[in-house]
């Protein structure tokens, strides 16, 4: 018998036929990965510039994690919450202390965590501030991203997201992004319970507000007995060049949303952090989930936390970001219209030109060794691993350099 080794064509024709059609992949097939590199399957080695969407912040395959993972893997990986285990105590008092809230809840993905956070405030809602039955209500903010599920997308302004997904969950109100008059009018509402916001909006492009919007936002709220929840599950984990994107302006979020980066990358391990006076009032059989909390994921988690710190990655991020967006700002291309981002999180607005647009500047950085992807068309997201080093930071910038040049 003969066998042919397959080729990214033969790969991405099988993905093709029998996967759902729900995402439209750049076309290349990778293999491997270390650190800020990744590899498809003819061996060629890029630069990862998207880490998958921030989850991979401590770089692909660190050894750290791989190794929490592999030890606990041969002892228990799952008991469920019907029972204790002997790691997830450890994680919670780490991951409590590490990030300053009296408990935390463990879930699995974003989305999860971004409900849990709904379902805690609603149940605070009536429980401690004495909302009527059904009453309450959650401001979010146009352009948001805070997952798929039906009631996420019940509050999304993109119809990508919502259409023919109805009929929607109510109990949200729409207000601009950035805009602290349009949060001030709404939360004349007494229902109001709380007020969800990305510190940077991911899926809008990178969009960061003015400075000091989180702390007005979440001033106000307090003013008025209102929780102040922050989305991070992109941002936060050193992504911005703090620990969390609201410790640049000094903001507690009441309600902290976490996911992604909280296992560098190797399973999905979310997490919603809230002081006892929110968190209790979810009482036991009222939330959870079959995987949440595993022991697996609480070692894992465990270590991508101790990587963060230990490499005192948020201050990479905070300097290399400065030299990534200097060195694309300096680029001269007619395809640049707007470098912006903090941290590692950065992102170029491309103008259209000679027909060619965000994609096709992605597919001339993938032929030149580098990956990303495009966002609303026009917005190229740029967001390596945080292990990235100055050498490979000027390297990334020529590769992204000379891609543009290929359009002019
Ligand atoms: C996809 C974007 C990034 C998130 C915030 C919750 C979640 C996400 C702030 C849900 C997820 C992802 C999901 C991914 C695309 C991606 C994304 F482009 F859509 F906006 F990262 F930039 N809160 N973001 O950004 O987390 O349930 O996925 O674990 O393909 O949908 P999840």
């Amino acid at each position: 018998m003969t066998t042919t080794k397959m080729t990214s064509h033969d790969y991405m024709e099988r993905e093709e036929k029998y996967g759902a059609h729900n995402y439209h992949p750049l076309p290349v097939v990778l293999e491997s990965g270390e650190g800020v590199f990744v590899y498809d399957v003819e061996g060629k080695r890029y630069f990862d510039f998207l880490s998958a969407y921030s989850a991979v912040n401590q770089g692909h395959c660190h050894p750290v994690i791989i190794n929490a993972l592999t030890e606990q893997a041969k002892k228990l990986t799952l008991t469920s919450r019907a029972f204790f285990n002997s790691v997830l105590g450890e994680y919670e008092e780490y991951v409590t202390k590490y990030f300053g809230y009296d408990k935390v809840l463990p879930m699995n993905s974003g989305a999860e965590a971004d409900e849990t956070a709904i379902k805690l405030t609603r149940k605070w809602a009536y429980k401690v501030k004495g909302i009527p039955a059904n009453q309450a209500k959650i401001i979010v903010c146009a352009e948001n991203f805070h997952g798929r599920t039906t009631t996420i997308v019940s509050f999304s302004t993109d119809p990508q997201s919502y259409a023919d997904f109805g009929p929607f969950t109510p109990g949200f109100e729409v207000i601009p992004y950035n805009d602290i008059p349009a949060l001030e009018k709404a939360l004349q509402d007494p229902n109001v319970a709380g007020f969800l916001v990305e510190p940077i909006q991911g899926e809008a492009g990178v969009f960061v507000p003015d400075e000091g919007y989180l702390k007005k936002a979440f001033d106000l709220c307090r003013k008025h007995n209102v929780l102040f929840i922050a989305d991070e599950v992109q941002t936060g984990i050193a992504r911005t060049g703090k620990l969390l994107a609201c410790d640049h302006e000094g903001v507690r979020p009441d309600i902290l949303i976490l996911g992604k980066a909280l296992s560098g990358g190797v399973l999905p391990i979310s997490a919603v952090l809230a002081d006892d006076y929110i968190m209790l009032t979810i009482k036991p059989g009222e939330h959870g989930s079959t995987f949440g909390g595993n022991p697996l994921a609480g070692k894992v988690a465990i270590a991508a936390l101790e990587v963060i710190k230990n490499e005192k990655l948020a201050e990479n991020a905070e300097r290399l970001g400065k030299i990534l967006r200097d060195g694309l700002r300096s680029i001269h291309s007619p395809m640049i219209e707007l470098v912006r981002g903090k941290g590692l999180l950065n992102a170029i607005v491309i103008k259209p030109t000679n027909g060619k647009e965000a994609w096709d500047v992605c597919l001339a950085m993938r032929d030149n060794g580098l990956l990303a992807k495009p966002t609303h068309q026009h917005i190229i997201r740029l967001a390596p691993p945080l292990v990235i080093n100055e050498e490979q930071i000027h390297e990334a910038i020529e590769i992204i350099k000379k891609s543009l040049a290929q359009f002019a």
